[in-house]
């Protein structure tokens, strides 16, 4: 509480000063995008607030999570995690959130969270800009704002909690198809929504691993979107074979898109003859894996990535950090965490998953 009176008293400091000087009225009727950012406390900000590295995690934090939408299983899986490490340290937490992943669908959502004065919003961003200006008046209000799986824009939250490094998983990926495929061959992309931040990220990784001299025989023909919805995916995966029909590798960064993907494949003529990859969990995917459709794919532990997240914001709201470069916090079990450029924090590496490895995970 004393935290947000003292942040609202700033952002009425900074607009009247500003408007003393400022010939243009218009911009002094109340809170500016920009003054948001100014007070927001994120990596533009970070230098107006002091981090105390040693204030106690505070009790009775109200956290919400905002997943890209509510039926996807592994943003249930973080979200979950993220509301079991609130209780932890004294917190409550709760989901709620959109039943797709349009680009706006998560708008309404975070006006309400405000209104509810929840001291931090947890976010998979639909869309990096979408999301931008009501996270900003969020901040602006005092409320600690922290992305996790899909970013926004570095000025509209706090912190990023990224699962891996975003160029090792697009890399990666390209490299574990490569070697499957002795480097030749046509092959595609089945993504989430055009505009996801994470997807868009790893894919130009991908672009960019794809230029290497030792892929020269191996051409990327189609990025098709599946929209994190299974059906669409399920489709889009029919179309690429019927528009490719030679095409030798699959893939699909997102786990609704591969267990999607996975699926068509297990029933069709192309079982075993085109390779999917990508990500995945490994309990969407075990039969998959089993009947010999998918060799192998990747991922993180999603449980982890909500618990940390959910530290991270705790840490934020109770001061701890502000979201700089450098600082430091304790996410419980996980250990020490510390604050990279431009508010991103790094979970860990990506595992890879295949038939010697997948039966002793559970998520
Ligand atoms: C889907 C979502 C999510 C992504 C995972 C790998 O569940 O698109 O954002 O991180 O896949």
């Amino acid at each position: 509480m004393m935290l947000r009176t003292a942040a609202r008293r700033r952002t009425a400091a900074t607009v009247a000063a500003v408007c003393t000087l400022a010939v243009a009225l218009t911009a002094c009727s109340g809170t500016t995008k920009d003054s948001a950012a100014k007070d927001s406390g994120n990596a533009g900000g970070a230098a107006t607030a002091k981090a105390d590295p040693d204030a106690p995690l505070k009790k009775g934090l109200k956290l919400a999570f905002l997943p890209k939408q509510v039926n996807n299983p592994y943003e249930k899986i973080v979200d979950e995690a993220g509301i079991a490490a609130a209780e932890e340290y004294g917190g409550t937490g709760k989901e709620v959130g959109p039943s797709d992943a349009g680009a706006s669908s998560q708008v309404s959502y975070i006006n309400t969270l405000v209104q509810q004065r929840q001291d931090a919003i947890l976010i998979a961003a639909n869309d990096p800009n979408a999301v931008c200006g009501p996270l900003r008046q969020a901040m602006a209000k005092g409320i600690k704002v922290v992305a996790y799986d899909s970013d926004t824009a570095k000025d509209c939250r706090q912190l990023f909690i990224n699962q891996a490094g975003s160029e090792e998983i697009g890399r990666g990926l390209v490299r574990n198809l490569g070697k499957q495929l002795n480097h030749r061959g046509k092959i595609a992309i089945l993504s989430a929504t055009q505009n996801a931040t994470n997807q868009n990220t790893w894919i130009s990784f991908m672009k960019e691993e794809l230029k290497l001299p030792e892929y020269r025989d191996m051409k990327l023909v189609k990025v098709a979107y599946g929209d994190d919805d299974d059906q669409k995916s399920f489709q889009q995966t029919q179309g690429l074979l019927q528009a490719y029909p030679d095409l030798k590798g699959i893939i699909s960064p997102t786990t609704v898109g591969i267990a999607a993907a996975a699926r068509y494949l297990s029933d069709s003529a192309y079982r075993g003859k085109v390779v999917l990859n990508g990500l995945g969990t490994p309990n969407q995917m075990r039969t998959y894996v089993k009947d010999g459709t998918v060799a192998q794919f990747s991922l993180w532990n999603p449980e982890e990535l909500g618990y940390l997240g959910s530290y991270a914001a705790a840490a934020l709201a109770s001061g701890q950090i502000t979201g700089a470069e450098g600082e430091r916090f304790t996410a419980g079990r996980l250990g020490e965490y510390t604050v990279g450029k431009d508010g991103e924090v790094i979970l860990g590496k990506p595992t890879v998953f295949d038939k010697n490895n997948i039966d002793t995970f559970d998520f």
